[in-house]
């Protein structure tokens, strides 16, 4: 069995979420931050048999869109950004996609 671990950006979680429990996929999403922007996005815990990892990529990559983000003047002051950086463009994603062996995993 697999853990997949996948940040993707807010704006496209709800469509992979939908896209995942229609295959019958069980997920859970995780509001989440990025360190470096420091904007949120989301995080999915996905667990599932190890022949149905890429099938679980595959829907995700489906519908996960790369974008540009123009840093506003008001976030991550002191933290991802030095201040020379403010104002500029950064691409962002698809996603970020982990998978992570499992011991194992039980429900009571
Ligand atoms: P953030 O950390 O907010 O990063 C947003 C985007 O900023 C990244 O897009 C990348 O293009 C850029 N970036 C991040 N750190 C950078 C750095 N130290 N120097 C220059 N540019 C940097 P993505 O790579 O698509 O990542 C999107 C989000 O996925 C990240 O948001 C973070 O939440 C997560 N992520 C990506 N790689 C990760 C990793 N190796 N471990 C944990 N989380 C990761």
């Amino acid at each position: 069995m697999k853990l997949i671990v996948a940040i993707v950006n807010n704006d496209d979680s709800n469509v992979v979420a939908s896209a995942l429990t229609k295959e019958n996929f069980m997920v859970t999403k995780l509001s989440t931050t990025g360190g470096f922007l420091m904007v949120g996005n989301t995080t999915f815990l996905i667990g599932t048999e190890d022949d149905k990892v890429e099938r679980v990529k595959e829907v995700i990559r489906k519908h996960s869109m790369v974008r540009t983000h123009q840093s506003k003047t008001t976030e991550s002051f002191g933290q991802g950004f030095s201040e020379g950086a403010l104002g500029s463009e950064v691409t962002v994603g698809g996603a970020t996609v982990f998978v992570l062996s499992v011991d194992s995993m039980s429900k009571y």
